[in-house]
């Protein structure tokens, strides 16, 4: 009794009668039938019986992480790069609660996770025993849909509406809580493929004509994009409009190649931090086309003056919530970015006037001078860090740069190392680069263990901070254990140096002096070992402390058949901030004069 009828077989998909078997086998069966081929997850006593299921599908790859918020930040870069619903399961309460914030992360990025926590069943629910809690209440704010199965009969039903819904633009995690008795129980439900629906919707001709109409109206355009370009697959068609509008483009949640950062009209991000720095940018066009993001993800958005007055903005997502959410927009198109933008750039070829054609033509030209200044003082200024002590990061990423081989996929998580990242190893093709979102970090290193599982044929480095890798570093054991070769680097400045850059900032708004940061932005005593704790867990590491040791160190590690972590010693210096002279800390209260 409760095994399935063919053990490590898929269900019976040709709708003939199924026979009974337990619930924890039809879970199996209903993930295979969906191809869904890894499980992220941590082990409880209240899922025993589905985990031993588990066993009889060798299909199913269960990927043992030792803490929740490492197996979520694991299915999400594994979801990112595969783009398909991947499930995570933790261990009731505790560990969905351990889960929670990384959760909150793949929300905001869109990540399409299903997942799923064991309890003890339904039958237990008047008890209010060790373990019980309201899960769907606990996963409801980090979810598009949080749901428990409560009778057997409709087991694999609530399954496929979740992974349906997790995979469904605008894509984003769900929950299912699973009781154990219910799992227990017999159910003849067939499996049969989730049903997913085709969302590659296209506007109506006059909708297109209308926003072209307006956005090459304009003299001052700029496009505002984010991960729903690549999402849709977007790059090719968001960089005709672009280079017909002569329109710069700014990233707004924009943490995967969305367009080639090489592009002269590609500015940068608008940054995630304060909206007055955003504004600067957004309320000097008079033309906006936004794509594929949400405005503003700032933590600090600007609440009112972010577009020019009478400047048209023009909105395409699949996400209807999205658009218009916080500041009306002159068109709003609820579409498929890739036909979206195809199609509008197909109506600016045939309705621009020559004109307007030959001034985009001019921006294109400026902007892209600007873009080969501002690179070149770049390169000059890492000439000045060239063999400094502490080392630069810089260094380290030009010398990258020279060895990676073409396939490098990067997980980016390196922070204030970042803009060095991606100035040597610019993001240029599409599925090549992903940095983190949502603002939680830690994901760095199990992200790119998920990347690498999804994308087994590349070579794949995360980047973190020393910061950032301390919430998740435990990720490193799942990667020895699993064999999993990705390779890792921390960008260790033995600081929170990015809360050091935050404060300044908040310090020159309130016109408060510079004084010595706050001490819990210092990590540096007692010096965190990166290499030793990653020996510790199985993947061979080494430390990078002068310029020297750079080239080898990346040799060794891109040579490595396994997983590598090279823990890489940066200088801490804070520009615009003297530590020497810094003693002095305000009287608490007190506003200094500018
Ligand atoms: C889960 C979580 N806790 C705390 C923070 C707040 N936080 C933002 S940046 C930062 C410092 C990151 O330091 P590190 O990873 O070393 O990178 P660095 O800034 O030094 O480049 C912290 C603690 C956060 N974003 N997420
Ligand atoms: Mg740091």
């Amino acid at each position: 009794m409760g095994l399935p009828p063919e053990r490590g077989r898929r269900g019976n998909l040709s709708g003939a009668r199924v026979q009974s078997r337990q619930g924890r086998f039809a879970i199996v069966e209903q993930l295979l039938a969906d191809g869904i081929t890894h499980m992220f997850g941590n082990p409880g006593t209240v899922e025993q019986g589905f985990l031993d299921a588990i066993e009889s599908y060798p299909e199913l790859r269960y990927i043992t992480t030792l803490q929740e918020t490492v197996a979520v930040a694991m299915a999400d870069g594994y979801a990112r790069a595969s783009q398909r619903p991947t499930v995570v399961q933790l261990h009731s309460g505790v560990g969905l609660g351990n889960g929670i914030g990384m959760m909150y992360q793949a929300k905001r990025g869109g990540a399409p996770l299903v997942v799923i926590a064991g309890e003890a069943g339904v039958r237990y629910d008047s008890m209010d025993a060790q373990m019980a809690s309201d899960l769907v209440a606990m996963a409801r704010p980090v979810t598009k849909w949080s749901t428990r199965i409560v009778d057997p009969s409709s087991t694999l039903r609530v399954l496929r509406r979740a992974i349906k819904l997790a995979a469904t633009p605008p894509t984003g995690p769900v929950f299912v809580a699973l009781p154990m008795d219910v799992l227990d129980s017999e159910l003849s439900e067939e499996v049969v493929a989730t049903s997913i629906p085709d969302t590659r919707v296209a506007p109506a001709a006059e909708a297109i004509a209308a926003a072209a109409a307006l956005l090459a109206g304009g003299s001052r355009p700029i496009a505002i994009v984010g991960d729903g370009v690549a999402f849709s697959g977007a790059q090719a068609e968001l960089t005709r409009v672009v280079e017909l509008l002569g329109a710069a483009v700014w990233g707004a949640n924009f943490s995967e190649v969305n367009i080639d950062a090489t592009h002269p009209l590609f500015r940068g991000q608008l940054g995630h931090m304060f909206g007055d720095h955003s504004r600067a940018i957004t309320a000097e066009a008079d033309a906006v086309l936004i794509c594929g993001t949400y405005v503003f993800p700032e933590v600090f958005p600007a609440l009112e003056g972010v577009f020019a007055p009478g400047a048209k903005v023009v909105h395409i997502d699949l996400d209807s919530y999205e658009i218009a959410k916080n500041f009306p927009v002159d068109l709003g198109l609820v579409a498929d970015p890739k036909l979206t933008l195809g199609l509008l750039a197909a109506e600016l070829e045939r309705s621009q006037s020559p004109e307007q054609r030959a001034v985009a033509e001019a921006r294109v030209g400026e902007l892209a001078e600007r873009k080969r200044r501002e690179l070149a003082e770049a390169a000059a200024r890492d000439l000045d860090f060239e063999g400094a002590s502490p080392l630069h990061p810089s260094t380290f990423m030009s010398e990258l740069a020279r060895q990676a081989p073409g396939d490098l996929v990067v997980f980016d998580e390196a922070l204030t190392s970042s803009p060095e990242l991606t100035h040597h190893l610019p993001p240029s093709r599409p599925g090549h680069y992903f940095a983190t979102r949502g603002g939680s970090l830690g994901v760095g290193f199990p992200g790119a263990i998920g990347l690498k599982l999804a994308l087994p044929d590349k070579t794949v480095i995360g980047f973190s901070g020393d910061g950032g890798a301390m919430y998740t570093f435990q990720a490193l054991w799942t990667a020895a254990h699993h064999g999993i070769g990705a390779k890792f680097v921390v960008c260790n400045n033995r600081s929170y140096q990015l809360l050091k850059l935050n404060v300044q900032q908040y310090w020159r708004e309130r016109g408060v002096p510079d004084h010595s940061f706050p001490r819990s932005f210092d990590l540096g005593a007692p010096d965190i070992r990166f290499d030793e704790l990653a020996r510790a867990m199985g993947v061979p590491a080494s430390r990078v402390e002068s310029a020297e040791e750079v080239g080898p160190a990346i040799a060794e590690a891109l040579e490595a058949e396994g997983p590598y972590l090279i823990d890489l010693l940066l200088h801490q210096e804070v520009p615009g901030h003297d530590e020497a002279a810094a003693h002095h800390r305000p009287v608490a209260g007190t506003r200094a004069h500018s």
